[in-house]
């Protein structure tokens, strides 16, 4: 699974764009795996909205993770889910979907990291690593040197998250990110494609020089 290029998507009103065209445009751009993300809908519209965003990533060949709910995700056949500190716990989750479900978590410091990994989730989103706008309730941002912190601890992937933008996204993969998430950075762009063409060539160039990859 290479959760290099992690893009959640956004609907934006504004600018005429719904989760669909977001997914679209991202995997056009290389996109890894897509986080549907969507909390003011009914458990009808999401199911529907997630199947067909599920449709593109499974041609594309890149996991679907679905956001809070694990229904959804089950209803769908989506590949995971990504849960907050106060959604369902993660064991719980791990009982319900079984082993091979990606479940990812969110954690802002180490003591959730360690239990997320106690608890048996394949990755953790570690973040705001910068001030975002996006989420309404994101938490004191963590800086690079919280990003730090958290990955030599922890073995599992580490997605980092918040306010990560084609300026800064390099010190998020030097601090030792696995992936890098976002939504404003692509769903905002005035060319989402082209937006995430360049992050994701930029992760690349960044982790090759770092581990040598290829
Ligand atoms: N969790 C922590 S920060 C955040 C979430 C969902 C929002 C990330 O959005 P952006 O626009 O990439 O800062
Ligand atoms: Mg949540």
């Amino acid at each position: 699974m290479d959760l290099s290029f992690y893009v959640i998507t956004l609907e934006v009103p504004d600018l005429k764009r719904s989760h669909l065209e977001v997914a679209k445009a991202a995997i056009e751009g290389g996109a890894t795996v897509i986080q549907f993300r969507e909390k003011n809908k009914t458990s009808c519209e999401l199911i529907e909205m997630a199947r067909e965003v599920h449709k593109i990533t499974q041609t594309a060949n890149i996991p679907l993770i679905i956001n809070d709910r694990l229904d959804v995700a089950q209803a769908i056949g989506a590949e995971g889910v990504h849960l907050g500190q106060k959604d369902m716990p993660v064991k719980v989750a791990r009982r319900i979907l079984g082993p091979d479900c990606i479940i990812g978590m969110s954690c802002g410091n180490i003591e959730e990291a360690l239990e997320a990994v106690c608890d048996g989730v394949t990755y953790i989103g570690v973040g705001p690593v910068f001030p975002t706008s996006t989420k309404e309730d994101a938490r004191e941002p963590i800086g690079i040197e919280g990003l730090i912190k958290v990955r030599k601890r922890v073995s599992i992937p580490v997605v980092a998250i918040g306010g990560i933008s084609i300026e800064n996204i390099e010190s998020v993969i030097e601090a030792g990110a696995d992936g890098v998430a976002v939504i404003s950075a692509v769903a905002f762009s005035s060319d989402m494609k082209a937006a995430s063409c360049s992050l994701s060539k930029k992760i690349k160039r960044v982790k090759e020089a770092k581990y040598g990859l290829k």
